[in-house]
């Protein structure tokens, strides 16, 4: 299916001072409708034009992908799904802590938030290079993963619960080399409620 870029959710400023307008604007407008037009163009009358974009990626290896096009479906297909999942997990306002099942299941698994926080945070750092860390559901339990470019988590059955771009796009501008105060940051802005919907909703 021809990808569609949603506007942001809330105003380009909304999630300062954590994340900045400028990265917002550039992160959205420019970088994330570049996945969606490469994307698009990439699978212009192929078969798969009209294969929705998580039936595309959750397919193993790929395989349903014609393999001419297939590297710039991953890295575009995979860029676009992971944004608009990243865009969509912030909010100005709401819990700067997780709520509900989420928060009992983060107890459960990790020992408490803080222990979560110090690997979400370390696989976010430790990611050589550009990709992402992921809080993800996997056979009913959550898990800290970190992948690669834009690998996305539905491609290794993982359902994403919460995301975090370590691509230097995503904070260099107010950040620079500091990844570390960026993620610190970027968990002030997570929407957890919506991450407890994701978690309940996951097999
Ligand atoms: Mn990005």
């Amino acid at each position: 299916m021809p990808l569609v870029l949603k506007p942001l959710p809330y105003a380009a400023d909304a999630l300062e001072p954590s994340i900045d307008k400028t990265t917002m604007e550039i992160h959205h407008d420019r970088h994330h409708k570049a996945y969606v037009d490469n994307y698009n163009n990439a699978t212009k009358g192929t078969p798969i034009e009209s294969t929705p974009i998580e039936q595309v990626l959750s397919t193993p290896d790929l395989s349903n992908v014609p393999e001419a096009v297939r590297m710039v479906v991953r890295n575009n297909g995979g860029g676009h799904f992971n944004h608009e999942f990243f865009f969509e997990s912030l909010t100005p306002g709401g819990s700067k802590t997780p709520v509900g099942t989420l928060a009992t299941a983060i107890d459960a698994t990790f020992g408490s938030f803080d222990t979560f926080k110090t690997q979400f945070k370390d696989a976010a750092i430790k990611r050589f290079g550009s990709g992402w860390a992921w809080l993800v559901k996997k056979d009913g339990k959550l898990a800290v993963v970190s992948l690669p470019n834009q690998d996305a988590p539905i491609m290794t059955g993982h359902v994403p619960i919460v995301g975090v771009d370590v691509w230097e796009h995503a904070y260099y501008l107010k950040y620079q080399n500091k990844r570390a105060d960026y993620v610190d940051a970027f968990l002030n802005v997570v929407n957890w409620t919506r991450a407890e919907a994701l978690f309940n909703a996951a097999k």
